[in-house]
């Protein structure tokens, strides 16, 4: 996969050299590159910003050297077979749509994804409509804050999309259990000592039984799940739950109806 990342703040991008995604590149895995907007002015003073029409505070991204950017980018992007689509250009922004691990999942069969990374109060918005013409165009947000640029939210991103590229992440199995993979978030973990300032380990970890801990976990999941995202349980298929697994989630004050779980009135 080819990624490339458009931003004023190029040195923000830093911890991609790093790590698993730092690894990936180096294997041949990733081809990553970063640009620096200002690279792509042509005034003295290397202008990317400008006071926004309409008034209000701040200043808004011009268009032209985005403009530049992104048409370099995509020229140098990697060669596409017939019938193969465009390019994908994701503009982090609070008021994009919702980043999820189905997306990451998404973008991870692209073969180019390019990042723009706004900062001040955004980009014009012709930019995106231009840009519509070269790439599949998909603001995108984290979640329900702002931050002061788009940098961050790439770094997540990237991060996101890159471990599920074939070879980044060694053992495969690691990707299949884990947070949202099943719609469900993952149940606790504990190593050695198995006393630990008079903390036990659940015992049942302990017993050898791979049965019961494996239904001891995805009780824990249930649990977890129901206590701090509730929102998951909407979507969650209990259509052919065990039996022990309806008494876990009767006792967490859901029941089964038509497939789907449904609280409890007054539980
Ligand atoms: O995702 B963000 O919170 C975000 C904030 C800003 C941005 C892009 C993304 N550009 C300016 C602020």
């Amino acid at each position: 996969m080819r990624i490339d990342v458009v931003s004023i703040f190029p040195e923000y991008l830093a911890p991609l050299e790093l790590s698993l995604i730092g690894k990936a590149r180096q294997d041949g895995l990733l081809d990553l590159a970063v640009h620096d907007l200002r690279s792509f002015t042509t005034d003295r003073h290397r202008t990317v910003d400008d006071t926004p029409y309409g008034g209000g505070a701040g200043m808004v991204m011009k268009p032209e050297p985005w403009a530049q950017a992104l048409a370099a980018v995509a020229a140098a992007g990697p060669e596409r077979a017939e019938g193969t689509g465009k390019p994908v250009l994701i503009v982090p922004s609070p008021a994009g749509e919702r980043f999820s691990q189905a997306i990451a999942h998404e973008l991870a069969e692209e073969d180019q994804l390019v990042f723009a990374c706004g900062r001040y109060e955004g980009i014009d918005e012709r930019v995106l409509e231009w840009a519509a013409e070269h790439f599949t165009v998909r603001p995108m947000s984290l979640g329900d804050y702002v931050l002061n640029g788009g940098e961050v939210a790439v770094l997540a991103m990237v991060e996101a999309v890159g471990r599920l590229l074939p070879g980044v992440v060694g053992n495969p199995e690691s990707l299949v259990e884990e947070s949202h993979s099943d719609g469900l978030l993952e149940y606790p973990v504990y190593t050695k000592p198995s006393s630990w300032r008079d903390r036990e380990v659940p015992a049942v970890l302990l017993s050898g039984n791979h049965g019961k801990i494996a239904q001891w976990r995805r009780h824990e999941q249930y649990r977890r799940t129901a206590e701090r995202r509730p929102d998951l349980l909407e979507t969650f298929d209990a259509g052919h739950l065990p039996r022990a697994d309806r008494t876990a989630f009767g006792e967490l004050g859901y029941d089964v109806v038509d497939g789907r779980l449904q609280r409890r009135p007054n539980a």
